[in-house]
């Protein structure tokens, strides 16, 4: 059964839409999450995801895998 949850993330050092983009598509990566979007301007990342299939745990780490960084 999914489970969807939303969640907004704070992700520091995003400066354009490139950087917008990297990091949604590295999220987009992850098993389990239907939809991201980022800010650049808000330095915020939301997440759609599938609880049943993944972890926000795997969502930070793939963020952190990138140049830019959660707010935790
Ligand atoms: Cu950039």
């Amino acid at each position: 059964m999914a489970e969807m949850k939303e969640e907004t993330l704070k992700v520091n050092g995003m400066m354009c839409n490139g950087c917008e983009n990297t990091v949604v598509n590295a999220v987009k990566d992850v098993e389990g999450v239907i939809e991201a979007k980022a800010s650049h301007q808000d330095g915020t990342v939301s997440v759609k995801y599938d609880a049943a299939a993944t972890d926000m745990l795997f969502i930070k780490m793939a963020i952190n895998n990138t140049h830019y960084n959660v707010v935790e």
